[in-house]
């Protein structure tokens, strides 16, 4: 209901938004880039001679949502109505249409050799007149056309002799979501599904309309509305209707839907005993599925297939390829201009560790680099960019350099599934950015992983680019405020993946805050160093996300990813750390990139630090290129990171005012929750490694924690200590618990000098129960909260960890500070310690 009444509230702001200065009107974050706000009055000049009507040519749905979008745009942004015609231009225009169109009306126009989807932004006589005109080979290409208009001015550019023509580096820049039809999302951090909810499809789709807007501003043609881990209910012939309302939603903004569909469906849901791809049953049985789609989906995108994979059933049942399931659903697709997204994320999940040689890093390319040139022409392998798991820090796939004759894509996450789940800041462009531009030597020029994806390289028809979303009903998307740069980011690089990082934080900075300088370069230097950031406390030298891979995917979980079949091992021990997997002495992995990225793998030397660990196990003392022993750099990089995201904290205070109010404490509060959570990040990973290698940290930082005082060691009420695990989730392994309904106290005298301080409250916050905590100095309350965040624990450790500070308190030496917890259902009030320091001002 929240959301509904946010969502009515914000299109009555878009109707009838008054001209306030932008830091004073409340923003939910909804509107994403595409806020239209007010235009600064010293650039409105600019835009003085912007003609007063737009006309369009034709009357598609998709021209229809291209002339609404530029009448929005303008009205919101210059506060300027534009009249609309049709058919043709008045008086001084900006006309819209296809090429075909345009010269229809101004024969002496001609059009551009452009790529489907580009368009063409000038200026032209049209019927005698001077008109600034958007137009594209298709009606798709107008609307990104009316979209990278509309970005210029909010983003306060010249459009005045505007001759500027764009065009996609791919066809395919698809966004899939994993969405349950039950209305969870998998790995979805932003709130429920906007699509489904208990077990159909929304009633209200509204919030689907003005997604497939988002994506479509930054080019976006398609969307897989389910998850991977797909429910063959949505194939079900009585679910159709259903699906058709989407797609209807889709359609004027562009966006093709596709499904994810359970390769055993024939069996599942169409009644036959098989689901064996050469089965001329099981062929016939896809084909007149698809049939029956696309008479109702005519612009159906075609399906996801994620089989063979985590307990998915597939070709292998039959002892039949990837090659062979692909292509009998292809084939199907094939006479409507369908395609079959195949992901190449397959592996063996029950890998016996104690064999030295298992790597599931190999999987990929193993499993699909034989079927090179087996796939049918529309078939697309879906691959993630590294060989692991969407890890902080991971090589590129070599399979991209080992696929020739088969269409590829790139499988990037938006979803920040291990990075920190929208409640760390982590803008990914630049990664994808090193992804992308990664040569993986495949012929004997550059071939650049984005030229390889494209399709570029290898004359392919088609490929490109696709980013796992999640987005959901929470009213920023998201759930950060900021993590919709990585959504805009997606975008803007599968439309041009040459753009740089800190061009694309520079434009979503502008749409998103305004043209501030100040506020400007604030959040771009947070964006762009976000990523760095992360993984500088969760991921160190390449040994990946240092997560509970067992479980969230969220907090530390250092010994999770050990000793058992899941393969994401780093193989930590008492001497060293990393997986050798070298040709000489390791498990071969590098063997399977062409001969120099190979060479450069295979030796510790040419390894960059940063991926050191992923490629080779080495002891805690060896020197790194930067100088460091591997200890001292894990030691240091963790301090380092958690103080940046301290810095955070300070950096985004700075805009107060500037911003305004609803982002700026959304942005705050997930921000003072990081540097806590990035400190418990910091002391788990610390702290392990110091007891596992016996080495101490020669700056005398871990294990040494001025001003902690444990609950533990505390006056205790109530509370009982409990051990924690892992242990080095909670500081000295333990916290306290309350199970008394009344409540529970932890207290102690204050032994330093008078003076102002500053207190943090390490307590754990899990979502099966809202405890109540008050911390009072003598009989003074000075902080009540709730413990009633929604993070991904049901107990005491890594995930729930969660920092409360108490800022300029006056103590006087021998005051009691005590701290009560009243528990709430499973959680009992637990805490882990306190910290108290000196006042920062
Ligand atoms: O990263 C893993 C996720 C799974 C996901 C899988 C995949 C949809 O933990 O939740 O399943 O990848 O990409 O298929």
């Amino acid at each position: 209901m929240r959301h509904r009444s946010l969502h009515k509230a914000f299109l009555a702001a878009a109707l009838f938004g008054s001209m306030q200065a932008e830091s004073v009107r409340a923003e939910s974050g909804y509107e994403a880039w595409l806020r239209y706000a007010p235009v600064e009055q010293a650039a409105r000049e600019r835009y003085a001679s912007l003609p007063a009507s737009v006309v369009v040519l034709g009357d598609s749905a998709v021209l229809a949502a291209a002339q609404r979008e530029m009448i929005r745009g303008v009205q919101g942004m210059l506060g300027k109505t534009l009249r609309t015609d049709k058919g043709q231009p008045l008086g001084r225009s900006i006309v819209l249409g296809t090429f075909e169109s345009i010269h229809a009306v101004a024969p002496d126009f001609h059009a551009r050799d452009l790529r489907e989807d580009g368009f063409w932004l000038t200026t032209a006589e049209v019927q005698g007149l001077r008109c600034l005109v958007i137009a594209a080979p298709t009606e798709r290409g107008v609307l990104y056309g009316v979209f990278a208009f509309l970005s210029k001015i909010a983003r306060n550019e010249s459009i005045a002799a505007l001759d500027e023509v764009q065009q996609p580096y791919a066809p395919i820049r698809w966004a899939d979501q994993w969405d349950n039809l039950d209305g969870r999302i998998e790995r979805g951090y932003g709130g429920p599904s906007i699509f489904f909810d208990n077990g159909t499809v929304r009633a209200d789709l509204s919030r689907v309309a003005d997604y497939a807007r988002l994506l479509a501003s930054v080019g976006i043609n398609g969307c897989a509305i389910n998850n991977v881990n797909a429910d063959p209910r949505a194939l079900e012939d009585s679910f159709l209707p259903q699906l058709v309302r989407i797609a209807d939603v889709f359609r004027p903004w562009g966006v093709r839907i596709s499904l994810a569909v359970d390769l055993s469906s024939p069996q599942l849901i169409g009644g036959l005993d098989t689901f064996d791809p050469l089965d001329p049953r099981v062929g016939e049985w896809w084909r007149k599925k698809v049939d029956e789609i696309y008479q109702r989906i005519p612009d159906f995108g075609g399906f996801v297939v994620k089989a063979d994979s985590e307990g998915r059933m597939g070709p292998s049942t039959y002892g039949r390829t990837p090659a062979d399931a692909a292509n009998v659903i292809a084939q199907a697709l094939q006479p409507h201009g369908g395609v079959v997204f195949y992901r190449a994320f397959v592996y063996n999940h029950h890998l016996d560790w104690r064999e030295p040689k298992n790597d599931r890093a190999k999987a990929a390319y193993d499993n699909f680099h034989p079927l090179d040139g087996k796939f049918a022409d529309n078939v697309i392998l879906q691959i993630k960019y590294g060989p692991i798991d969407f890890q902080v820090r991971e090589p590129v796939s070599p399979l991209f350099g080992g696929l020739e004759k088969t269409n590829q894509a790139i499988e990037l996450q938006v979803t920040q599934e291990y990075t920190g789940q929208q409640r760390h800041l982590c803008f990914l462009p630049p990664m994808w950015k090193e992804m992308l531009d990664f040569d993986l030597h495949a012929a004997n020029y550059a071939t650049r992983v984005k030229d390889l994806v494209s399709g570029k390289t290898f004359h392919r028809p088609t490929g490109g680019f696709v980013g796992v979303v999640n987005v959901g009903m929470d009213a920023n998307w998201l759930g950060h405020p900021l993590a919709m740069a990585n959504l805009y980011g997606f975008g803007r690089l599968a439309w041009d993946p040459n753009l740089s990082a800190q061009t694309i934080a520079e434009e979503w900075t502008q749409l998103t805050f305004g043209n501030d300088p100040a506020v400007r370069r604030t959040i771009e230097d947070m964006q762009l160093a976000s990523w760095r950031i992360y993984e500088s406390y969760t991921g160190p030298l390449g040994a990946q996300t240092l997560t509970d891979i067992l479980g969230s995917h969220y907090g530390p979980g250092i010994e999770s990813s050990e000793n058992n079949g899941w393969g994401q091992w780093h193989r930590a021990d008492h001497q060293g750390i990393g997986m050798d997997r070298s040709v000489a002495t390791g498990t071969g992995y590098v063997g399977q990139y062409r001969a120099p990225v190979a060479k450069m793998f295979e030796s510790v030397e040419s390894t960059p630090d940063d991926l050191l660990l992923f490629f080779h196990h080495v002891p805690y003392t060896h020197g790194l290129h930067s100088g460091k022993t591997v200890i001292q750099y894990i030691y240091d990089s963790h301090y380092e990171g958690a103080e940046r995201v301290a810095d955070y904290v300070r950096k985004w205070k700075s805009l107060k005012g500037y911003v305004d109010e609803e982002r700026y404490a959304a942005v705050l509060a997930r921000l003072e929750y990081q540097a806590g959570h990035a400190i418990v990040w910091r002391d788990a990973i610390c702290n392990w490694f110091l007891r596992t290698s016996g080495i101490p940290d020669a700056k005398g930082r871990v294990g040494n924690y001025p001003g902690r005082i444990e609950a533990e060691a505390m006056h205790l009420r109530g509370y009982v200590p409990v051990d924690v695990v892992p242990w080095e989730n909670a500081s000295g392994g333990q916290a306290v618990e309350c199970s008394q309904r009344q409540g529970c106290s932890a207290s102690l005298q204050f032994a330093g000098a008078a003076g102002s301080y500053e207190i943090d409250v390490q307590y754990f916050d899990q979502n099966n129960g809202e405890s109540k905590f008050r911390i009072s100095v003598g009989d003074h309350l000075v902080d009540e909260w709730v413990a009633n965040d929604h993070l991904p624990a049901t107990k005491i450790g890594g995930d729930s960890s969660t920092r409360r500070r108490i800022t300029g308190l006056a103590l006087r030496p021998g005051d009691e500070i005590r701290i009560e917890g009243i528990p709430d259902r499973e959680e009992h009030a637990p805490l882990d310690y306190i910290e108290i320091r000196p006042s920062e001002e």
